[in-house]
């Protein structure tokens, strides 16, 4: 895996989340096909590349499909150097971001067989049929593949628009039981996306492969699988919707049914302050909304402005407060070195965000993935004199280390800011004794403390 921008004791502080593209293609394949399907999370499981290589040898697949973002590149491709190493006729097909971003590099990997581009449900089950019975590849939506030394690419499928028809990702297959967060007040948590797509026009994202529509699940369905959640003895859902609160309706509708059915099980959401009211959060508090993490990312006018975030840092303060006052707990985004940053703004948001007195902060350096529009501002204004990231699909090599926005202060100094950012949110006594009250577990405890004393040597 190549290294993020967040420092590793944050990263691995973190947990364990249940992968639900795989989840979602795999629901789709056992209900839509004949073929036996087997999720594996190499991760969840600790997995050394020997180890992956034996259970493949063990498990026999036909086809191994992996899910692979742009910063696990080199593990997909290690991996499927393995699967091949176990036997060179499985088939490898690879999905997710990566993929979508840079078919032609990816594909062009000799270890890999074909790409499944965009959402993977139905393009994957009418690939795995084809596949089985020899049928044309040329009709398979979204399908990328080799044939006698030629790429061909097939057309790519309109996105799902009913996305009630889609099964459940089929979390059993996985051992439920055992993926935690540090975050949660208990476990075992999940993950769950009650809509795909996201509005927003925030410069610093890109996930084309989900498109830019808000695409929402009605809240019946959405409630049903939350049901199903608990059935499987879940504790708390994490709903990694890109941004859950654009249909503020929709939220009322889930919370009220939640409450109706008489449903108990923590959830947390992702939002932007723009959508929420203290009616709405009064709503989620009661239906078991238990933490909102919300995208601030700088605490000045001018540099919101400049990544489109389209959020105000006043009403931003009031809406913790709200939320505050709701009785749920806030966890604020923020990111350090955009474009135009001077030194003396980083420490005005290091000071606003301090000022929020949210219960958690993540901060990260700014960091421009692949096809997102700060990364194309940084090739334009000359910052980024080559399309490194175009070379990294293209060659992906271990040393890779991603760009940071390096106009005004360089790296160095960023990784200063940054460390200086956290001690100075996590070490204050008032936070920390604030913290300690509150937990509810000694296993909750012991999760905690473990994080905090990691952040702390950052
Ligand atoms: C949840 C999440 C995480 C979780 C992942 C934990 C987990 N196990 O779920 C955490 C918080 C750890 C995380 C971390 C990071 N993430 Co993240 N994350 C997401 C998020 C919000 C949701 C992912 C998700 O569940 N999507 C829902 C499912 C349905 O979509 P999907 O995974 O894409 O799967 C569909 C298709 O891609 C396809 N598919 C996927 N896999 C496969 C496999 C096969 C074989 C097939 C056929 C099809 C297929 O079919 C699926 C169903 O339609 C996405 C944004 C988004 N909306 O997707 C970003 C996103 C994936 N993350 C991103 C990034 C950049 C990161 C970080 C680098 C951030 C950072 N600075 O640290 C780290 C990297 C971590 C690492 N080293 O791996 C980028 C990836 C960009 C890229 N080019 O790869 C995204 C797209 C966000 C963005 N726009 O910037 N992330």
């Amino acid at each position: 895996m190549i290294r993020t921008n967040v420092p590793e004791q944050v990263d691995e502080a973190t947990g364990r989340y249940p992968p639900l593209g795989l989840l979602y293609v795999a629901a789709y394949a056992r209900a839509h096909t004949a073929h036996t399907i087997e999720v594996l999370d190499c991760q969840l499981e600790d997995l050394a590349y020997e180890a992956i290589e034996a259970e493949i040898r063990r498990r026999a697949p036909d086809l191994v499909g992996i899910q692979t973002m742009t910063f696990t590149l080199i593990d997909a491709i290690e991996t499927a150097r393995r699967v091949k190493s176990a036997n060179p006729r499985i088939h490898v097909t690879l999905g997710g971001p990566h993929v979508y971003l840079f078919p032609e590099e990816t594909i062009s990997i000799p270890e890999i067989d074909s790409l499944i581009l965009g959402e993977g449900e139905m393009n994957f089950a009418d690939f795995l049929n084809a596949f089985e019975t020899g049928a044309d590849l040329r009709t398979v939506k979204g399908l990328v593949y080799k044939r006698d030394g030629t790429i061909i690419r097939n057309p790519l499928r309109d996105l799902v628009s009913d996305l009630d028809s889609l099964p459940f990702p089929a979390r059993e297959m996985l051992p439920v039981n055992r993926y935690y967060s540090v975050l949660a007040k208990s476990t075992p948590i999940t993950t769950l996306m009650s809509s795909r797509g996201c509005p927003a026009k925030c410069i610093f994202c890109d996930r084309p492969h989900l498109g830019k529509t808000f695409r929402a699940r009605s809240p019946k369905n959405v409630v049903d699988e939350m049901q199903e959640c608990a059935r499987l003895g879940i504790a708390e859902i994490f709903f990694y919707d890109d941004t859950f609160t654009v249909d503020r309706e929709r939220v009322g509708a889930i919370c009220d049914l939640v409450v109706a059915r008489g449903l108990r099980i923590g959830w947390d959401i992702r939002a932007r302050v723009n959508d929420l009211t203290p009616q709405l959060l009064v709503k989620l508090k009661r239906a078991g909304c238990q933490r909102i993490h919300y995208g601030i990312e700088s605490g000045t006018p001018e540099i919101l402005r400049i990544l489109q975030k389209g959020i105000n840092l006043e009403h931003a303060r009031e809406v913790f407060r709200a939320t505050k006052k709701a009785g749920i707990t806030t966890l604020a985004y923020f990111m350090l070195g955009n474009p135009t940053e001077t030194r003396e703004q980083i420490m005005q948001t290091i000071a606003y965000a301090i000022s929020l007195d949210a219960d958690y902060i993540h901060f990260s350096l700014t960091t421009p993935f692949p096809g997102t529009e700060l990364y194309k501002r940084g090739l334009r204004q000359g910052l980024y004199p080559s399309d490194y990231w175009r070379e990294f699909a293209t060659h992906p090599s271990n040393d890779f280390v991603p760009r940071l926005w390096e106009e005004i202060l360089a790296r160095k100094q960023l990784v200063e800011f940054l460390a200086y950012a956290y001690k100075r949110f996590y070490s204050r006594p008032s936070y920390l004794l604030k913290r300690l009250f509150e937990v509810k577990s000694w296993s909750e405890f012991k999760r905690k403390a473990r994080a905090g004393l990691r952040i702390l040597k950052i």
